[in-house]
């Protein structure tokens, strides 16, 4: 039964087209071609229900945060017990609540000893809004106030806010109300199978690394704040990066004494195999935003771990950071955070990640096979399947991102969530995901890559 047969389920759809504006959205388009939203109703482990009461298997994760699986009945008691104890209390004017502090402390055991200081915000957004303040605030401590421009690299994804999406590299987002803001630079991003040509992957990641090299020379030295990175690029189309990337972006920013950030929103506690997505391709930020997976999206939270030394130059010559949320270490968003790490670490769960990793690498890895796959990657439980034209020499169809959409669309008609960014099909299963639901996945999967090519078959190479 479709959702619109069902009355009350109607009224709900219309309503929502009357006064729902919704995030990322065409709402011509979803208002009068597609007749509304569709309304998820039930969420469960691996799998969620809409409104018409079909189950879907969720490749993404929501929006890649339910790292646990949904459905968790401890963390809904952790945000009871904290409602009733203390439902809310600021952290401003020298005042802190338990879970805060106790957050605090445990990120910072999760992470390396020169990352021990953390700094409480909502979303990731507004993670690397505080780090933009705060690493300016930094080198005008230090005296240099000119060092304040930031180099990200292209469908490099850090969020909405202003400062956020100037550091994003999503041309489509700098197109709406001129940004960048000044001050943020973009380099090329190590995408070897976009741009690789005939370069061996690892040559293809030392020059994408010496690009950001290049661009400090040409900003001034000088005048460079910060190197920012997603470790694996998520929204961008899961940029897994050559094995020479990331350690020649390293000494880049040593040798230029600029600061580096390493956003783990998306990367973060777990999701690529190690705790942290640096871990996993060895580097040492001074700076890491995370959000996500932080509550595995069972509240809206978000952190900023501060290494020693800007950390210790902020709190030696700050004075006063004049910066803070109303929500900052909110009580009930901190105690889910606490039973989310709990269950976390205790069921071991970013070692179930390295072994699932191996049996999606197996079964959704098998579909490189299918015709329109040209390629398919992995690190963690985070990848891709790349649809092209052309096999053999990598070449995509025209108008970039219609012939994922089709597929997206053909997911979700078979009971599937996987996200398409342009032409690449991404995915971000919950670590709980069994060898049982990777197999269901890999059979819609298959299915909706059939309907797909059915659609398109006459335009391959
Ligand atoms: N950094 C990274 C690496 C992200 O992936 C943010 C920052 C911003 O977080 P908030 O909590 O402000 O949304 C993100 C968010 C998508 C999609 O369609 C990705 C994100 C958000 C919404 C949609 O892939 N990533």
């Amino acid at each position: 039964m479709d959702h619109r047969t069902n009355p009350d389920i109607s009224a709900l759809v219309s309503a929502d087209n009357r006064h729902h504006l919704h995030p990322f959205t065409d709402h011509a388009s979803l208002r009068e071609k597609e007749g509304g939203a569709r309304v998820i109703t039930e969420a469960r482990g691996v799998h969620v229900w809409d409104a018409s009461g079909r189950r879907l298997l969720d490749a993404m994760s929501g929006l890649w945060c339910v790292n646990i699986g949904y459905g968790r009945q401890e963390l809904a008691e952790a945000a009871r017990r904290q409602m009733e104890q203390l439902s809310y209390y600021n952290t401003f004017f020298k005042t802190t609540n338990e879970p805060a502090t106790r957050l605090a402390e445990r990120i910072s055991d999760l992470l390396p000893d020169h990352l021990n200081q953390v700094f409480f915000v909502n979303s990731g957004s507004e993670a690397n809004d505080t780090i933009v303040r705060m690493v300016r605030l930094y080198w005008q401590l230090e005296g240099r106030p000119e060092r304040q421009v930031f180099i990200s690299r292209h469908r490099a994804y850090h969020g909405s806010t202003m400062a956020a999406a100037s550091l994003g590299g999503m041309s489509a987002m700098h197109a709406q109300g001129h940004l960048p803001l000044p001050g943020f630079e973009h380099v090329q991003e190590p995408d070897w199978f976009q741009h690789g040509g005939d370069m061996t992957p690892e040559e293809f990641g030392l020059r994408a690394a010496n690009a950001i090299e290049e661009r400090i020379l040409e900003v001034g030295p000088e005048n460079v704040a910060a190197i920012i990175g997603e470790p694996i690029q998520g929204a961008g189309g899961v940029i897994i990066p050559p094995e020479t990337y990331w350690p020649r972006v390293q000494e880049i920013a040593r040798k230029h004494d600029v600061l580096l950030i390493a956003d783990e929103v998306i990367t973060g506690l777990g999701r690529t195999g190690s705790m942290w997505g640096f871990e996993t391709f060895g580097i040492e930020p001074d700076l890491v935003p995370m959000a996500k997976g932080l509550t595995s999206g069972y509240q809206p939270l978000g952190a900023v771990a501060v290494g020693e030394r800007v950390a210790e130059t902020l709190i030696a010559k700050g004075g006063e950071f004049a910066h803070g949320f109303t929500w900052s270490g909110h009580p009930v968003a901190c105690a889910v955070a606490l039973e989310n790490l709990r269950i976390l670490t205790e069921e071991g769960l970013v070692n179930r990640v390295r072994e699932m990793e191996g049996v999606v690498r197996e079964k959704i890895g098998a579909l490189a096979d299918h015709p329109l796959v040209g390629e398919f990657r992995i690190r963690g439980l985070i990848g891709a399947l790349e649809l092209v034209r052309d096999k053999g020499t990598r070449e995509r169809f025209n108008d970039p991102g219609r012939v994922g959409t089709i597929c997206r669309d053909h997911c979700i008609d078979v009971g599937l969530i996987m996200r398409a960014c342009w032409d690449t099909m991404v995915f971000a299963p919950p670590f709980c995901i069994t060898a049982e639901e990777v197999d269901e996945w890999a059979g819609l999967a298959r299915e909706a890559l059939d309907r797909t090519l059915k659609d398109v078959e006459g335009e391959l190479a």
